[in-house]
This record gives structure tokens, sequence and C-alpha cells, in this order.
């Protein structure tokens, strides 16, 4: 099962946050870390008196269940002392399931895919630098989706590595 997974953070050194945060996601036993894209800047989306984003989006390959992959996501954050100040607000370590495979998801804890994936630009700009020829359940070509979609300040820092 390949799930793609977005990172993002706004708080106490976000480059630093994203780059350690992907060695925990590599660290856990059961996910393989099979792409990582560039890391990107960008502007917040939600309340404009915040710091910026650093984003990136992962994929692994794993057995786990969808749940288990959550459950381990929502450690690591909470390993990085995730604050979250307010709705929309700013955040020390945020990370998304986006996609498993071209499965549905609806459940209380996880929505699959992930709700607003294909109108954010710090999702939709580096899941197609890691995977061009994705489809979307229920929103298309992810091509045809990044074609559509204004960059809205997003700048990619580096290449990937
Ligand atoms: N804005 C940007 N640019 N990047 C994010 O990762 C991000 N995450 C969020 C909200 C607050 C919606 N805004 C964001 O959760």
């Amino acid at each position: 099962m390949r799930v793609y997974i977005g990172l993002g953070s706004n708080l106490e050194q976000p480059q630093q946050q994203i780059l350690t945060a992907i060695r925990d996601i590599e660290a856990i036993a059961g996910l393989e870390l099979v792409a990582q894209s560039s890391l990107y800047h960008s502007p917040p989306m939600g309340p404009q008196d915040q710091p910026d984003y650093i984003n990136a989006v992962v994929a692994v390959e794993t057995e786990l269940a969808p749940l288990a992959v959550l459950d381990a996501l929502q450690y690591i954050e909470q390993s990085h002392g995730r604050v979250r100040k307010r709705h929309w607000g700013e955040r020390t370590l945020d990370l998304d399931i986006l996609l498993v495979d071209d499965r549905v998801v609806n459940e209380t804890r996880l929505t699959v895919p992930h709700p607003g994936i294909a109108e954010r630009a710090f999702v939709v700009y580096p899941l197609a630098e890691i995977a061009p020829d994705l489809t979307i359940p229920g929103k298309g070509k992810l091509a045809d989706i990044k074609a559509n979609c204004p960059l809205d300040g997003l700048k990619q820092l580096n290449e990937s590595p």
C-alpha cells in the first residue's frame, strides 16, 4: 500500500521540523520511505497574521492499516511538541495522510483523500513532483489539477535530495 503524507510547519525552525519529521517517518517500523519532495516555502492559508510555512510531501510503502499509520504520525507530531494555537493557525508540525493507494476512507479520525487536497498549492505541487501520474479518487488527474492550481506564492526551496 502506498501512502502519501503532507508535512507542514511554521513554528520553531520549520525547515528543521520538516527534515526531522521525514527522518522520524523513516524510522517507524513498518513504513518504508520511497519518495520525498523538495521543501517548499508557502504563505499561510488561513489567518494571515502567522509566519509562512515550510511544506513537503513524502510517499511511504506499508502494510500497516491506515489508522495505524495515522497513530504513528500523531505520535511524531506530539514528539515534536506540537503546538496548535487556533483553528487554521500556526503549528509546530502537521502531518496529514493525503492518499492511500486509490482508496476512499471516511472514518471519524480519517478522511482520504484528504479534503482540500486539490485546492492547496502547497500539497498539489510537491505531490506532483514525486508522483506526476497520480489520479485522485473523486478529483481526477493530478496533472490537470495542477494545471488549474494557482501557485499562491509557493516557492520550491531546493532540489529533491
Ligand atoms: N498554510 C500553508 N501554507 N501550509 C500549511 O501546511 C498549512 N496548514 C494548515 C493551514 C493553517 C490551513 N494553513 C496552511 O493547516
